[in-house]
């Protein structure tokens, strides 16, 4: 009913952001007059910085399947909910694209293609990266693919939380591997079929990075200097 609709609304301006969650979800699921408050929220909000609630919004209004959304999306966003600072001109749209749509497979292979882009033709060709590449990466393009992995995780993906999870563990890959989900006893998760592609995956599942040639490319993505 109506009253009830009022009631989440209200309840979702002072909520928790993990309360903010539920709430969008809740008032989604009402249709219509639904959508309609969720986008005066997003719009409300443009002032401050973007962080996940706004890209739980976004994600909603988008599959919502309403034209008149859609049509909001493209307008009031045309460049996409985060903006996509590169020091080297390396377009992270297609990120953006798959992760708002929660295609997190693609969003994941692209996001490697676009590090090995970052890297540089050599990288592009072999399709992987070498662990001295990365202390040549900008810290705003990490920073980039980084919020984008947030923004529209609800919080749970992006290197930055892999960091920290990681210090949590004292720095021990052993540790952190059954935490993030990539090894279960002796056995590593096989790619891609065993990897969880959605939000029920552990946090700091995503994004992925292959631990074939040791643990020195993760280990300068996550000592990289953009993580302060
Ligand atoms: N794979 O097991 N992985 C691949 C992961 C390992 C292996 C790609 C992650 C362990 C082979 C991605 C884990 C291992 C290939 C990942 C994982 C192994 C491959 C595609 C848990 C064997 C075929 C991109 C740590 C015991 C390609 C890429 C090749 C691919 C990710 C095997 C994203 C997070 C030690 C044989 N695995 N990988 O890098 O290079 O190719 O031969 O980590």
């Amino acid at each position: 009913t109506s009253a009830n609709l009022a009631d989440l609304e209200s309840q979702l301006k002072t909520a928790s952001e993990k309360n903010q969650i539920q709430l969008i979800e809740q008032i989604a699921a009402t249709g219509e007059a639904g959508l309609i408050i969720l986008k005066q929220f997003l719009e409300e909000r443009q002032k401050g910085p973007v962080n996940f609630i706004d890209g739980k919004i976004y994600q909603v209004l988008l599959k919502s399947d309403s034209p008149e959304m859609a049509d909001f999306l493209r307008t009031a966003y045309p460049n996409g909910l985060v903006s996509l600072q590169s020091l080297r001109g390396i377009d992270y749209s297609e990120v953006q694209e798959l992760l708002a749509k929660q295609d997190y497979q693609a969003a994941d292979r692209v996001s490697m293609q676009k590090l090995c882009e970052l890297a540089g033709a050599q990288a592009m060709e072999r399709k992987w990266l070498y662990f001295t590449e990365i202390d040549k990466f900008p810290i705003e393009d990490l920073q980039t693919l980084d919020r984008l992995w947030q923004v529209y995780s609800e919080g749970k993906f992006g290197l930055s939380v892999q960091r920290e999870i990681w210090l949590g563990v004292g720095k021990n890959w052993e540790k952190l591997w059954p935490k993030i989900g990539w090894k279960s006893g002796n056995t590593w998760t096989r790619y891609p079929g065993e990897f969880t592609w959605n939000l029920t995956a552990p946090r700091g599942h995503l994004p992925l990075s292959n631990q074939l040639r040791g643990v020195r490319v993760i280990e300068k993505l996550l000592t990289h200097p953009a993580w302060g």
